[in-house]
C-alpha cells in the first residue's frame, strides 16, 4: 500500500445529519466533503476536531476524534444528544413576536453553564417595539445576573447587528442556539452572506437530494463583517432536558443560587419545601426571582420522573 494511503488529514466537523458528515479542512487544503465514521460510531457532532481519511474527490472516512476542549449536549427521556463541541460561547436567540420562551431559556443557559461555555442573550426584532417592550423586564434580570445582553434586528437593520456584534464574535466559535422563529437563520445570513447557498449545497451532498433543513451547520465569517469567527447555526429546539447532569450542576447553574447554596437549613436540601430552605426563602421575599426559582422546581420535577 503506498504511504499516502494511510496518511491521514486534519477535519473539522462543519455539519452533521444522521449518520452522515460535512468536513472541512482547518488550513483550507482540501474543499469542504460528506464524510462517514468507521464502524457503527455516532457520537461526531458539529464542531468536532477529527483525523480523516480522503477517498477520491468529495468523500472522506473519520477515523479518529481530537478530545473535545467543550461538549454541550441536551438530554431527551433515555439519551443525551451532543449539539455542539468546541463551542467558546452561544447566544441565546429570543423575540418578543413569538414571545420566547423563559422556561427554555433557563434549560439552554443551565447546560451552556454547566459545560463551561460563555453565554450572552441576542434578544432580535428589536424593530417590533411593543413586543420587545413587553420582554424587556423578563430580559433585564438575565443582565443582573451577568449575562451580556445585545439587542439587534438581525432583518430589519442588518449591518447595524452586524456591527454590534462584531467584537463579541471576532476570534471565537459562536453557537446560535433558541426556539424556531426568533431569527437565527436570519442572523446567520446576515452574518455570513452566502450561508444559504452553503447550506443547499451541504443539504443536497448529505442527503442526496432530500429535502432537510434539520440540521446544525458551522460557517466562517466573512473577515470583514468579523475577524477569526465562526458560528454554528442549530435547527429550534421544542424542549431541553437536562437529564445528563447532577441536581448540584443545576443548582450551581442557577447563578443567583450559588452565594446561598449550603445555607439551608438541611445539608440535603432540594429547595422545594423543606424548612429553613435558604432559596425558597430568597424566593418569596424577591431576592431571587420568583419567576426563575419557579421554571428551576419545574425542571428538577421533571428530571426525578424521568430517572
Ligand atoms: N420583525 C423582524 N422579524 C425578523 C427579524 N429577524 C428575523 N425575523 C423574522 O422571523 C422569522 C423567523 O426567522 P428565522 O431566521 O427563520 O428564525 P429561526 O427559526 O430562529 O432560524 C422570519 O419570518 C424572519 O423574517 C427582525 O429583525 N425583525
Ligand atoms: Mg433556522
Ligand atoms: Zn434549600
Amino acid at each position: 500500500m503506498p504511504s499516502s494511503a494511510a496518511a491521514t488529514e486534519p477535519a473539522q466537523v462543519a455539519a452533521s445529519f444522521g449518520r452522515q458528515f460535512y468536513v472541512r479542512s482547518p488550513s483550507g487544503a482540501w474543499a469542504e466533503r460528506v464524510a462517514v465514521t468507521r464502524g457503527k460510531r455516532t457520537d461526531v457532532c458539529v464542531g468536532d476536531q477529527a483525523e480523516v481519511r480522503l477517498i477520491g474527490a468529495s468523500q472522506a472516512v473519520i477515523e479518529s476524534l481530537r478530545p473535545r476542549r467543550t461538549a454541550l449536549q441536551r438530554s431527551d427521556r433515555r439519551h443525551s444528544k451532543l449539539l455542539a463541541a468546541n463551542i467558546e460561547q452561544a447566544g441565546i436567540v429570543v423575540a418578543g413576536a413569538p414571545r420566547f420562551s423563559e422556561a427554555l431559556l433557563v434549560r439552554m443557559l443551565i447546560a451552556i453553564d454547566c459545560a463551561g461555555i460563555g453565554a450572552a442573550l441576542i434578544v432580535n426584532k428589536s424593530d417590533l417595539s411593543e413586543a420587545t417592550g413587553a420582554i424587556a423586564a423578563r430580559v433585564d434580570v438575565y443582565r443582573a445576573l451577568g449575562y451580556r445582553v445585545f439587542g439587534i434586528a438581525a432583518r430589519a437593520r442588518p449591518l447595524e447587528a452586524r456591527a454590534q456584534l462584531r467584537d463579541w464574535l471576532a476570534g471565537h466559535t459562536t453557537l446560535l442556539v433558541g426556539q424556531s422563529g426568533m431569527g437565527k437563520s436570519t442572523l446567520v445570513n446576515t452574518l455570513v452572506p452566502d450561508a444559504a447557498l452553503r447550506t443547499r449545497a451541504i443539504s443536497t451532498a448529505l442527503s442526496s437530494g432530500r429535502h432537510t433543513t434539520a440540521f446544525s451547520r458551522m460557517f466562517e465569517v466573512p473577515a470583514g463583517i468579523a475577524p477569526a469567527a465562526h458560528i454554528v447555526d442549530t435547527p429550534g429546539f421544542r424542549s431541553f432536558g437536562l437529564a445528563h447532569l447532577s441536581e448540584w450542576q443545576r443548582a450551581h447553574a442557577m447563578r443567583e443560587f450559588v452565594p446561598l447554596l449550603g445555607r439551608c437549613r438541611f445539608n440535603d436540601c432540594r429547595h422545594r419545601d423543606e424548612p429553613g430552605c435558604a432559596i425558597r426563602e430568597a424566593a418569596g421575599r424577591g431576592a431571587i426571582d420568583p419567576l426563575r426559582y419557579r421554571l428551576y422546581l419545574r425542571i428538577e420535577g421533571e428530571t426525578d420522573q424521568g430517572s
